[in-house]
């Protein structure tokens, strides 16, 4: 497949933004400044971004408690997600969502999830009103190999064939579950033939390549778009860093991890194929991952320095007011 020069750079523009932004946000928590738990989508960038670049702000995404990737993906403003990690009054939702509830319906980002396997439903919503409004818009769900298991997740597979919804269901099999495998969480051991068995098509990819990524949800979103209905990806991918920030990873080794970031780094392989082939340049790669490094710097001042949210704010928000 082949990719336009532009392409090619928001993608590793992307893909670096979100290592930069996890990369700072597990240093600043370990510093005591980040109220509540973050869980990092480092190692996992392909998989937000190879999906995203389809999308355009019309179309929803629903995400998970590992979000921030999908986030950024969808066009959500860097400096506003880090000020609402850090709980003040200027981030995207106020500061009182935190890591695990960013959302921007603006960009059609519905919102991080604190329930595993609450994403599907949300997105079979967000797919049936596009065919209801036959505006053209897809959704995608965001679901981690734990979260494929859930109940909920059955449920919005069946209607969204039911249905025949333009729905792509996205399962981002990092290999654990908190400290669970997902060999042994997993009945059948292959979520993607699992899920073939809803009546929809389902495939299984190597996450650590961006094209691979790129291409499938590429197929998947033009499928919905067509009006043939829902599809499914498993994206076989890896978490650099614990379940959440504070996760001592008793279940793998500290060489474990050395060797995921060693071996399958989805970003060095981009960086590697796309010099390799001539198509970008490794100087313009170091330029943007030093411009994401001051983004970052940025951001992460602005919201140390911001206010929180005034106390009378604790009542407002609570119910949507139409
Ligand atoms: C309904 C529900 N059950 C349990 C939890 C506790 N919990 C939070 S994250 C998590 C693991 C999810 O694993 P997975 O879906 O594979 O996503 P990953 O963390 O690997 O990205 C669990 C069990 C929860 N938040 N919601």
């Amino acid at each position: 497949m082949q990719l336009s020069r532009d392409t090619l750079l928001k993608a590793y523009r992307q893909m670096s933004t979100i290592r930069h932004f996890e990369e700072r946000v597990q240093e600043e928590f370990a510093k005591g400044g980040i109220p509540g738990f973050v869980h990092l989508y480092a190692g996992e960038e392909a998989s937000a971004v190879g999906t995203c670049l389809h999308l355009s702000a019309e179309d929803h995404i629903a995400s998970t408690h590992r979000g921030h990737g999908h986030s950024i993906a969808k066009g959500c403003d860097v400096e506003r997600m880090m000020l609402e990690i850090f709980g003040k009054k200027e981030g995207l939702c106020a500061g009182k969502g935190g890591s695990m509830h960013i959302a921007d319906l603006g960009q059609g980002m519905l919102g991080a999830n604190g329930i595993v396997g609450g994403a599907p439903p949300l997105a079979v919503g967000a797919a049936l009103a596009a065919k209801t409004l036959g505006n053209g818009s897809v959704a995608v769900a965001f679901t981690g190999d734990g979260g494929s298991s859930q109940g909920t997740t059955f449920e919005a597979l069946n209607l969204a064939v039911v249905l025949q919804l333009p729905a792509i269901f996205i399962f981002e099999n990092n290999e654990d579950g908190e400290s669970t495998g997902w060999r042994y969480a997993v009945g059948s051991g292959d979520i993607a033939a699992r899920v073939r068995g809803f009546g929809l098509p389902s495939v299984k990819i190597d996450g650590d390549d961006f094209f691979a990524v790129y291409e499938a949800a590429g197929e998947a979103v033009a499928r919905a778009r067509r009006g043939e209905g829902p599809s499914a990806i498993e994206v076989e991918t890896v978490r650099f860093f614990g379940h959440h920030s504070g996760d001592p990873q008793r279940y793998r080794s500290r060489e474990d991890v050395l060797k995921l970031r060693e071996e399958r780094d989805c970003i060095k392989k981009f960086r590697l194929r796309v010099t390799a082939a001539g198509l970008l340049e490794r100087a313009e790669l170091d330029a943007i991952d030093r411009e994401n490094a001051a983004l970052i710097e940025r951001a992460v001042a602005r919201a140390r320095a911001a206010p929180p949210p005034e106390d009378a704010a604790l009542l407002t928000d609570v119910y949507l007011a139409y």
